[in-house]
């Protein structure tokens, strides 16, 4: 018997996505082969272990002709082997890497197979301020690898909003961290690679880590720079953001690639064989090898000249997005945007905070964040700011055009929240917020999301 209440909950879905318009810089929607292969019947198979890792070089064809022996714990691998290696092979020439682990179920779970695979408990990692704009993952408190490892923070200039480099620089010295992490999830500029991999460079053991999770489809698609082209031995990422592929995370790095049932000596050449032992059997069980062929997929369509026109687009209409909006008085931290995101202080900007603003948004389709600001002085789940950003809508093919549609939009409904938060009752505004929905409703139509 087909189970009624969440089928219907499914088409729900389907139809809040198909209606409205994604602003949530971290969003994407994922192309119907993706969908499919992670609707898949490798989700009935375990998978334990790896692949063999030779021959990964070639094109795909090479790839699939090779069968070396594996390292699994299961029989029955002749499709999940290949499926993996394709994946493998695919990421690795995305991204120049000597090395791709598939596996890692998220961003965090890949985060975190990094830190065990380098640190001993109570080592030093230096990464990016939450409340500048990294992640959870890079030392929140709250977080479990924040009970394990000693997580110092660096932040970011109130001016420009870069990194400041020359904290950076000095935390390093005073804290010899063994992995210094550039990574982000609401962060509008380009991290100097360059300049940081310097810094790295003198301290004694100390790993280069980049959390690429927001900008990994920027850098597959040529417009974002790749951290492995700088020096950086490590990049992960998810792998749905602007990769627009399944949820799940990836780990790549630069080294030497070794057997993983072998322990290697503990050095920045083994990374890569460190990094797969610590995802399994470090600290994951089955590989989801569903999600690793629908990763396969993703890998595939973003080496397609299609996905640089694709991510180009992404970034020129942030800018177009971000133009409009501080034309009509929106505050942008570090001024404007140099990626796919856009951090919008609304208290500077209007006297609001990003809940409101966010909680009106969703009431016409237009989805996005309440999202933190440097330094804010508002509580996390009520903050000063808001993110959005344009993976989500320039898949559905918008442009130019839409964004300036958009950032007019989001100017009336920001003058909406400023009179409710001076004490208008909300339903003063039904019938103009009922009209800004029909008009977010008409767009979403004009412009369908490709899979459904
Ligand atoms: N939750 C993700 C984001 O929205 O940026 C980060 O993990």
């Amino acid at each position: 018997m087909k189970d009624s209440k969440i089928f219907d909950l499914i088409d729900a879905e389907k139809q809040r996505q198909r209606e409205g318009l994604e602003l949530i810089p971290s969003e994407n929607y994922v192309s119907k082969e993706v969908l499919e292969a992670m609707g898949s019947v490798f989700t009935n198979k375990y998978s334990e272990g790896y692949p063999g890792f030779e021959n990964l070089d070639g094109s795909d064809d090479d790839v699939l002709a090779a069968n070396p022996a594996n390292h699994r714990y299961y029989g029955g691998q002749q499709n999940t082997d290949k499926v993996e290696r394709l994946a493998i092979a695919r990421a690795r020439r995305l991204f120049h890497a000597d090395h791709a682990n598939v596996q890692p179920h998220s961003g965090a779970q890949a985060n975190n197979a990094v830190y065990n695979a380098w640190l001993q408990p109570g080592d030093t990692v230096l990464g990016m301020d939450l409340g500048h704009g990294g992640h959870l993952t890079h030392g929140s408190p709250v977080t479990q690898s924040a009970k394990i490892y000693n997580f110092v923070a660096y932040g970011t200039d109130p001016e420009t909003g870069e990194i400041n480099y020359d904290e950076l620089a000095k935390l390093a010295i005073q804290h010899q961290p063994k992995i210094i992490l550039v990574g982000y999830s609401a962060f509008s500029k380009i991290p100097d690679f360059d300049r940081i991999a310097k810094i790295g460079e003198e301290i004694p053991d100390c790993l280069l880590m980049a959390d690429m999770a927001h900008v990994a489809g920027l850098i597959a698609g040529g417009v974002h720079p790749n951290p492995l082209d700088h020096g950086f031995h490590v990049m992960t990422t998810t792998t749905h953001k602007t990769l627009r592929g399944p949820r799940g995370g990836l780990i790549l790095s630069r080294g030497t690639v070794g057997n993983p049932l072998k322990k290697p000596e503990h050095t920045l050449e083994n990374i890569p064989t460190l990094i797969d032992r610590s995802v399994f059997p470090g600290t994951q069980g089955g590989p989801l090898m569903h999600v690793i062929a629908a990763k396969a997929v993703a890998f595939h369509e973003a080496e397609q000249v299609s996905f640089q026109n694709y991510a180009r687009d992404v970034v020129s209409n942030a800018k177009a997005l971000a133009d409009t909006l501080i034309t009509h008085g929106f505050k942008l931290i570090g001024g404007g945007t140099d990626n796919h995101l856009i951090l919008v202080d609304m208290k500077s900007s209007f006297g609001i905070d990003g809940k409101l603003m966010e909680v009106m948004m969703d009431k016409v389709g237009l989805t996005l964040n309440a999202n933190a600001i440097p330094n804010d002085t508002l509580p996390p789940f009520r903050p000063s700011g808001i993110r959005l950003g344009t993976p989500a809508i320039t898949t559905r093919g918008m442009n130019r055009g839409e964004m300036v549609k958009i950032g007019n939009l989001m100017r009336r409904i920001a003058e909406i929240c400023v009179e409710i938060n001076g004490g208008k009752a909300e339903n003063e505004f039904a019938s103009e917020l009922a009209a800004i929905r029909e008009e977010v409703r008409q767009m979403a139509e004009i412009f369908p999301v490709p899979s459904i």
